[in-house]
C-alpha cells in the first residue's frame, strides 16, 4: 500500500478529511500510542474544502482505536444464557438464511427486521435496501437515524418538496448571523465551530451568534446572546420572533408571494404569540427576545444550525418547520451565508438518506408510498411488480414492541449500540432478550448489544473497507481501505450480498468490489434532488470530494446551495410555511418528578464509547459520568458538588455524583448519554428516557423526560465506587475473541 492516504474522519457528520499514514515509515520513528502498540498516524488532509486540514481530538487519536479488543470470528449460540462458540462464516450464514426462510414462509417477511446505522457507507446502505425491501419486500429497513435526523429529513420534506441541507460550509464564512438552536457545536461539530468563531471574532460586533439552550454549554459561552429557554418551548421562541418581525414590518412581502404558500395559516397561529406570552413561556425576558429578534431582522444574511435539541422531540418536525419558517418570511434561503442548516450527526447519515435507510423511504430521496417511486426501483432491481411493500416498514421503536408482542422472527442489528442508545432502556432490554433470533454484526467485543445476541458477526470497519460517506454539506468523500481486516472480518456489504446470493437473488447481488456498488446505486439517483451519476469510486480518487447534486453530464460540480432559483421540489415549486402551535414536552414535570432531564455529548467521547472508551487521551478527558445541576436546586436538595444523585423517572434510575453549576437552568439536570452499563454502574441516561415521538418523523423525545432527584447516603457511594474498581479491571482483562 501506498505510503499516506486520503480518507474521511469516520466519527461525525463534519466529515473532516484525514490523511493517514503507517505506523512505521522511512527515515521515521515508530508512531506508538500511549501502551507501546503500532499505530497508524493521522493527520488533518489539508486539501479537503470541508475542513482545511483542521481535525478535534476525536479525528486526531481515532487510529488508537482501531486494534482494541475486536471481534475477528462469527460466533453463535443457541440462547441467550449459553456461552458464545466460533463458528465458520459458512455455519453462521447457513444460519441465518435457514432462519429468514422458516420466518418466511411462517409468518411472513414483515417478521423480518433488520435495524443499520449512519455508521455504514453508503455501499453497506444500498445493498442492505435491495436485500431487504427489494428482495424480501419487507421495508422494516431502520436505522439510528430515526433517533438523530428524522426530524430534519421530514421538516425539509414538508417545507421543501425534498430532503436536502441547502447550505455549505463556506456560508459559515459569509453569514451576518448565526443563529444556533438546540446543537452544542463547540463539542459535537468542533471543526464547523472553530471556522464559524474566527469568521464571528474577526467581525466582531459585526456577525452575530445566537445559541439557544437550556444548558450554558461551550457553545453558548461563545455567543453574542444565549437564550437558555425551558426545554421544549423552541416553538414558542420561534414563533414569538414571527411576531415581532412581523409587527415591525421585516418579511419580505415578495419573497412570500412568489415562492411561498400557506402563509395565511401562519399568520394565524403567529398572532398567538405576542412577546409578553412568549418571554413567560420560554423563561427569558422581553428584552432577550426583542434582540433575538432584531438581530435577525437586521442582518442581511441570517444562517441558523441545529440538531438534536431540536430534533430529538416529540414535536421535532414542528420545530424544525418552524424555525425554517423564520427563513422563509424574510427570504433568508438560496443565497451565500443564508439559510437552515441541520447537522447531522453521524459521518454518513447524508449518505444513508440517499440510499433510503430508513423505514419509510427508498433510494434516491425517493418514498416507499409513491407508487412510481416502487415501480422504478422494482423495475432497476430486476424485480416484480408489487415486490416493494407499498406501507412504511416498522421503525426501531415499533421493532421492540414487535419483539415484546411476539411478532418478529428474526432481527439484525448492525453498526449501532441499541442496549445503550435507544429509549427506555429497560423496556429495550427487556424486549431484546425476548427475541427468537437476533444477528448483530459489529467491529469490537465486548458491547452491550452483544448480549442480547444469538449470531456475532464480525464488520469490518472504517480503515479495513472501501466506501463513500457524505457530510453535512452534501459532500461526498471516498473512504479508502488502508489496513487489512483483523481475523475473519467482513465488510457489511459484503455479508448482506452473500446473504442475498444464498437466498437465490445471485444476479441483484453479483458485486465484485464496493466500486460497483456504488456506481449500481447511483444510476437510482438519476433525474433525483440528490443526483450523483457524476460521482464513482474512481473520479473521487482523482479529483477528491464532491458534492451532490452532481449528474453525469455536469463538468464542473456547481453544487454549493440548493435554491438559488428559488424554486423548491414542490409540486407549485414554492416552499410551504408551516403552522404550528407549541404542545410542550410529552412528558413535563410534576410535583412528584420535578425536574425536566436532558442529555447530550462531551467533546472527546464518541456515542456508547465503543472506540473513545479504548483511547487513553479520550478517557483521560472525561472519565466517568455526572450530572449538572442547578446551585438553587442542589441547595434545596441538600446536594453539593460530588455527592452522589440518584435519578428516577417513571421507567428507570440512574446514580452520579453532581457536578452543581450555573451552566444548567434551574429545573433542568444535564447526563451525558455516553455510558452504557459495560462501562459505568448504573449510569445509563436512558434508563430514564420515554419513547414518546414526533407524529411526522416517529423520532422519540431523547432530549427530555421528568425525573426526581434523591440524594445518596455515603454507604452507597463506597459501594459504587467499588463496582467502577471491579468494572474497569473486568473491562482491561477481556480478551478479544
Ligand atoms: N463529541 C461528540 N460529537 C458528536 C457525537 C458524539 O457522540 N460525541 N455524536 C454525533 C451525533 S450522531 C450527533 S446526532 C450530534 C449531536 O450534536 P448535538 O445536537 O449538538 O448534541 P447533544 O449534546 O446531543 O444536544 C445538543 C443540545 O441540545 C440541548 N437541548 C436539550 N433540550 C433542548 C430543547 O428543548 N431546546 C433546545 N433548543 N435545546 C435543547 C442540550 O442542552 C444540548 O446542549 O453530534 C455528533 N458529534
Ligand atoms: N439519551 C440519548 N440517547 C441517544 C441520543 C441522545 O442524544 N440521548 N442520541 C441518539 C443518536 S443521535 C444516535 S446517532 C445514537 C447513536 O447510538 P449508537 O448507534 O448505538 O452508538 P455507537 O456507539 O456509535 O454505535 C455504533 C456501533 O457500530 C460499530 N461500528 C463502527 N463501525 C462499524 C462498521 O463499519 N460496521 C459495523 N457493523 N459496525 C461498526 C461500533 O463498534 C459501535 O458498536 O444514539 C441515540 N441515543
Ligand atoms: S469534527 Fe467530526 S469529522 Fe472532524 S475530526 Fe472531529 S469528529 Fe472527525
Ligand atoms: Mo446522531
Amino acid at each position: 500500500m501506498t505510503d499516506s492516504t486520503k480518507t474521511l474522519c469516520p466519527y461525525c457528520g463534519v466529515g473532516c478529511g484525514l490523511e493517514v499514514s503507517p505506523p512505521a515509515r522511512s527515515g521515521k520513528p515508530v508512531n506508538r500510542d500511549s501502551q507501546g502498540y503500532p499505530v497508524w498516524k493521522v493527520q488533518g488532509d489539508r486539501e479537503h474544502p470541508s475542513s482545511q486540514g483542521m481535525v478535534c481530538v476525536k479525528g486526531a487519536t481515532i487510529a488508537e482505536s482501531l486494534h482494541k479488543d475486536r471481534l475477528l470470528y462469527p460466533m453463535m449460540r443457541e440462547s441467550l444464557d449459553k456461552p458464545f462458540r466460533r463458528v465458520s462464516w459458512d455455519e453462521a450464514l447457513n444460519a441465518i438464511v435457514n432462519r429468514i426462510q422458516t420466518v418466511r414462509f411462517t409468518q411472513g417477511a414483515e417478521a423480518i427486521c433488520m435495524y443499520g446505522s449512519g455508521q455504514f457507507q453508503t455501499e453497506d446502505y444500498y445493498v442492505a435496501q435491495k436485500l431487504m425491501k427489494g428482495c424480501l419486500g419487507t421495508n422494516n429497513f431502520d436505522a439510528n437515524s430515526r433517533l438523530c435526523m428524522s426530524s430534519a429529513v421530514a421538516a425539509y420534506i414538508q417545507s421543501f418538496g425534498s430532503d436536502g441541507p441547502p447550505c455549505c460550509y463556506d456560508d459559515l464564512d459569509l453569514t451576518d448571523c448565526a443563529f444556533l438552536v438546540g446543537t452544542n457545536t463547540a463539542e459535537c461539530h468542533p471543526i464547523i465551530f472553530n471556522r464559524l468563531r474566527k469568521h464571528h471574532k474577526k467581525n466582531n460586533g459585526k456577525v452575530k451568534m445566537v445559541v439557544v439552550d437550556p444548558r450554558r454549554t461551550a457553545t453558548a459561552e461563545a455567543a453574542d446572546l444565549h437564550l437558555a429557554i425551558k426545554p421544549g418551548t423552541d416553538i414558542d421562541l420561534f414563533n414569538g420572533m414571527a411576531y415581532l418581525l412581523m409587527r415591525w414590518g421585516k418579511i419580505d412581502t415578495i419573497f412570500i408571494d412568489e415562492c411561498t404558500s400557506n402563509f395565511p395559516a401562519y399568520c394565524e397561529v403567529i398572532r398567538h404569540y405576542p412577546p409578553e406570552v412568549v418571554a413567560r413561556k420560554c423563561g427569558i425576558t422581553v428584552e432577550e427576545l426583542e434582540t433575538a429578534a432584531r438581530y435577525w431582522a437586521e442582518s442581511e444574511r441570517v444562517l441558523s444550525l441545529w440538531s438534536m435539541g431540536i430534533n430529538q422531540s416529540s414535536e421535532g418536525t414542528a420545530k424544525a418547520r418552524t424555525l425554517i419558517n423564520l427563513h422563509l418570511m424574510t427570504a433568508q434561503i438560496g443565497k451565500p451565508g443564508a439559510g437552515p442548516f441541520s447537522l447531522t450527526g453521524q459521518p454518513n447519515a447524508m449518505g444513508g438518506r440517499e440510499a433510503g435507510g430508513l423505514s419509510h423511504l427508498l433510494p434516491g430521496y425517493r418514498v416507499v408510498k409513491n407508487a412510481r417511486h416502487r415501480s422504478e426501483v422494482e423495475k432497476f432491481w430486476g424485480l416484480p411488480v408489487g415486490r416493494i411493500a407499498p406501507e412504511r416498514g416498522l421503525t426501531v421503536w415499533e421493532m421492540i414492541l414487535g419483539l415484546e408482542m411476539g411478532k418478529v422472527g428474526l432481527v439484525w442489528i448492525a453498526a449501532t449500540n441499541p442496549a445503550v442508545s435507544m429509549p427506555d432502556l429497560e423496556r429495550t432490554k427487556k424486549a431484546l432478550s425476548r427475541s427468537p433470533f437476533t444477528v448483530y454484526q459489529d467491529a469490537y467485543y465486548p458491547t452491550e448489544t452483544a448480549n442480547y445476541a444469538h449470531v456475532l458477526l464480525p464488520a469490518a470497519q472504517w480503515s479495513e473497507k472501501t466506501g463513500v460517506m457524505t457530510n453535512s454539506e452534501r459532500r461526498i468523500t471516498l473512504c479508502q481501505a488502508f489496513r487489512d481486516r483483523p481475523g475473519e472480518a467482513k465488510a457489511d456489504w459484503e455479508i448482506f450480498a452473500e446473504v442475498g446470493r444464498r437466498l437465490g437473488f445471485v444476479e441483484q447481488f453479483n458485486f465484485a468490489n464496493s466500486a460497483e456498488v456504488y456506481a449500481e446505486f447511483t444510476q437510482l439517483t438519476k433525474g433525483r434532488p440528490c443526483e450523483q451519476t457524476g460521482i464513482g469510486h474512481q473520479r473521487l480518487g482523482a479529483d477528491g470530494p464532491l458534492q451532490w447534486p452532481c449528474p453525469e453530464e455536469a463538468g464542473e460540480n456547481n453544487a454549493a446551495r440548493l435554491y438559488t432559483d428559488l424554486r423548491f421540489h414542490t409540486p407549485d415549486g414554492r416552499a410551504k410555511f408551516a403552522a404550528y402551535h407549541s404542545r410542550g414536552l410529552a412528558e413535563p414535570p410534576d410535583p412528584d418528578f420535578p425536574f425536566v432531564l436532558t442529555n447530550g455529548r462531551l467533546y472527546g467521547h464518541w456515542h456508547t464509547l465503543t472506540r473513545t472508551g479504548r483511547i487513553e487521551k479520550t478517557k483521560q478527558m472525561h472519565p466517568q459520568p455526572f450530572i449538572e445541576i442547578h446551585p438553587r436546586d442542589a441547595g434545596k436538595l441538600g446536594i453539593e458538588d460530588e455527592d452522589w444523585v440518584e435519578v428516577r423517572s417513571r421507567r428507570g434510575m440512574a446514580r452520579f455524583p453532581a457536578k452543581v453549576t450555573k451552566a444548567i437552568a434551574p429545573g433542568t439536570v444535564f447526563v451525558p448519554m455516553h455510558w452504557g452499563e459495560l462501562w459505568a454502574d448504573s449510569a445509563e441516561a436512558n434508563a430514564m428516557t420515554h419513547p414518546e415521538s414526533c407524529p411526522d418523523s416517529l423520532q422519540p423525545e431523547l432530549k427530555a423526560c421528568a425525573v426526581q432527584l434523591v440524594p445518596i447516603t455515603a454507604d452507597i457511594k463506597a459501594t459504587n465506587s467499588l463496582l467502577e474498581t471491579a468494572k474497569s479491571s473486568m473491562l482491561s482483562a477481556t480478551p478479544s475473541v
